[in-house]
């Protein structure tokens, strides 16, 4: 299409006064980040962004992901204005107030056309180098009749800023991922005042030396806009758009402050950009012919993408392109079966990462979409297998992410990937930094998007590296983080049976908690409740041993504190003392089963409640009562052979068994 450019400026300014007059509704928000990207937003939408807002979720569309998530009102403005079914002009009315899908940060999952969740400074940037790595891979095998799109992010001096981006940034150039363009809001503003007051960095100079191509414009000048936007897509590699803009561009008296960029700009200064716009219509009113010209914006994606479907139909690949897009691993417990039968009749001794990379034998085999990786700790997070070969920027169909050290960059692409579709990620690290990417893994909880986090060496267990590696809190602080479920396996059985259940639940992450240390296998042939048609972890928690003598004790462990419960066990029924043994795999599993189900696990008020995990004993309550027995450890662990640690900390059945004793006596 090309828009007669005096049409272009109006169409900008319908960003502005809906962004205005959305936020002084809502007496809260912020304005000036898309009053001052307008020319850009929509010099992009107009001219090269490929979209049909009648099919948001069109696979082959590009992305578009607002980085700088404060400016909502500036993805709302423009799915609004070019036709998207939502958000409606009465949510955009109610623009952050409760019902509205006009939140306050955009959510992926409220409104079609916002691809991510962003507001958490930095994200939508390493989310949006994760899309542009899917683009790639599925590129590789589908080809350019059926994938072959552009990855866009709006990034603020903030997102640019965060530490994140370095790892973000780091990642798309040495992958040389050219399909992505960042448009940098480059207004020198951020909440404190101007950005010198913090920083001095040459970014486009850091952007250069990270593989990126990097060009100038100026954000207000149409043409000139075009030309570097023009620049940047012919150039192979990752590019930067520094856009120069005026932060509350329009706001006559508060333009190129930092008073515009998170308040309502206040009725007289509204008025007063009125004017200086030449905007005379009232608030949330958009004239037909304004309204025509953004609505002609969908009709480019449209052309092309009734020329994709016909493509994908003559295609040999269609209906294999249908279930990639699917994404869903409803296959995966199919996958494993053989591998479980297996293991059933010839029990394994190894530690439950050896065991996870035993179930990604099969599972990445038989899976296409599974595309593994680590940061950095291949070898030890044991994420590799023969079927995924690396993706590199000579290999894109490769499906194994060497991700670097960048914890954070790599959950956050994570995110970025399983949210483009079409591939399922699992990636490594050790459990302790899971703190590095925390933040990433609570969007991935908040975004439903069902990736997995593979973290071994999982507690004291690991031995020599000491406590700056030995996750004490780890495990039940990501208890906390709601839609996500945190799995420890005790042995190679509930492994490849948590790796089934993370794959099937595509819409809540998961975290599989491994130990680094050999645990004996538990479950098999020899077992008599043994049978391989039942996944026993899916209800979070099952009884793996039953009390022999009458029961009198209940000990709930998970991971490699379950083989020693049942060592536990053995010496109380020698004493005539009956003990159950409970394995909870998945707490989040166990806490959704029906109340009968769980208090047949657990027992009644008759008999006491033990929970064994080297970690924090804080939360274990809940499981035992107050009047029950925590075995863990409430400090920060040591530097020592793993069993002289678990001895020394109280893990061994000689230290338990006297504490329950006492307890039962007490
Ligand atoms: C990780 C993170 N830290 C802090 C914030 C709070 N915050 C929101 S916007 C902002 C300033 C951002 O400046 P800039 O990106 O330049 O945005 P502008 O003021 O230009 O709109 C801050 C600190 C956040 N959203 N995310
Ligand atoms: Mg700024």
């Amino acid at each position: 299409m090309s828009l007669d450019p005096s049409r272009l400026a109006p169409m900008a300014n319908a960003i502005r006064a809906l962004s205005m007059d959305a936020v002084q509704a809502a007496n809260s928000g912020h304005p000036g980040m898309p009053m001052g990207m307008a020319d850009v937003a929509t010099v992009l939408w107009s001219k090269y962004l490929k979209f049909d807002p009648s099919a948001p979720d069109w696979a082959d569309r590009d992305r578009f992901v607002l980085s700088a998530g404060h400016g909502s009102m500036l993805i709302y403005s423009l799915l609004h204005l070019s036709g998207y079914a939502s958000p409606t002009i009465d949510d955009i009315r109610n623009f952050r107030q409760i019902g509205s899908p006009c939140a306050g940060h955009p959510e992926n999952f409220l409104i079609d056309g916002v691809e991510c969740t962003t507001g958490p400074l930095g994200q939508g940037v390493a989310m949006a180098v994760g899309m542009a790595v899917a683009e790639r891979q599925l590129n590789a095998n589908f080809g350019n009749d059926i994938v072959n799109h552009r990855t866009w992010a709006i990034a603020g001096d903030g997102c640019l800023m965060e530490g994140i981006n370095h790892e973000a940034i780091g990642l798309a150039g040495h992958l040389k991922l050219g399909g992505l363009i960042v448009l940098w809001d480059d207004n020198n503003i951020t909440i404190d005042g101007t950005a010198d007051l913090s920083t001095s960095e040459n970014v486009e100079a850091r952007h250069q030396a990270a593989g990126w191509h990097t060009v100038r414009c100026d954000g207000h000048d149409q043409a000139d806009i075009s030309r570097a936007i023009e620049e940047a897509m012919a150039d192979p590699r990752p590019s930067l758009v520094a856009c120069k803009t005026i932060i509350g561009k329009g706001a006559p008296n508060k333009q190129g402050t930092s008073a515009t960029h998170g308040a309502p700009l206040g009725a007289e200064e509204i008025s007063a950009a009125r004017d200086v716009l030449g905007w005379e219509h009232a608030p949330f009113v958009v004239p037909a012919d304004i309204t025509a010209d953004w609505h002609a914006t969908g009709e480019r994606g449209k052309a092309e993408h009734a020329a994709w479907k016909t493509r994908l139909d003559a295609s040999a690949h269609k209906a294999e392109f249908a279930d990639r897009m699917a994404g869903v691993s409803a296959g995966a417990g199919a996958a494993i079966e053989d591998h479980i039968r297996g293991l059933a009749a010839e029990p394994k001794t190894v530690a439950t990462r050896k065991a996870s990379e035993m179930a990604l034998g099969p599972l990445t085999e038989k899976l296409p979409h599974l595309i593994g990786g680590s940061a950095d700790l291949t070898g030890s997070n044991n994420t590799k297998t023969p079927s995924t070969s690396p993706f590199s920027a000579d290999d894109y169909s490769g499906r194994y992410m060497y991700y670097g050290i960048r914890e954070f960059g790599m959950a956050a692409a994570m995110n970025g990937m399983m949210l483009h579709g079409g591939v399922v990620p699992y990636g490594g690290t050790f459990l302790i930094f899971s703190d590095y990417c925390r933040n990433a893994i609570r969007l991935s909880a908040l975004q439903e998007t069902g990736v997995v986090y593979v973290m071994t060496h999982d507690s004291i267990g690991l031995g020599e590296d000491g406590p700056t590696h030995q996750p004490v809190e780890q495990v039940m602080s990501l208890r906390l983080i709601p839609n996500l479920n945190v799995y420890r396996p005790c042995d190679t059985i509930e492994t490849a049976e948590c790796w089934a259940l993370a794959l099937q639940t595509s819409s809540t992450p998961s975290i599989l908690a491994l130990s680094r240390q050999n645990l004996p296998q538990l479950r098999g042939e020899g077992d008599e409740a043994w049978t391989s048609d039942v996944n026993r972890s899916a209800k979070g928690a099952y009884r793996i041993s039953a009390a022999k003598a009458a029961r009198k004790v209940v000990l709930i462990a998970t991971g490699s504190e379950v083989a020693l419960a049942v060592e536990v066990a053995a010496q109380l029924e020698e004493k005539g003392i009956g003990a159950d043994v409970v394995s909870m795999p998945c707490a989040e599993l166990f806490d959704a089963q029906d109340a009968s189900y769980r208090s047949d696990v657990l027992g009644g008020a008759d008999v006491l409640k033990v929970s064994i995990e080297a970690g924090t004993t804080l939360g274990w309550e809940r499981y035992t009562g107050t009047e029950g027995l925590n075995i863990g450890l409430n400090r920060f662990g040591a530097s020592a052979p793993a069993g002289d640690l678990f001895a020394k900390f109280g893990f061994t059945a000689d230290a338990i068994v006297p504490q329950i004793v006492s307890k039962l006596e007490g």
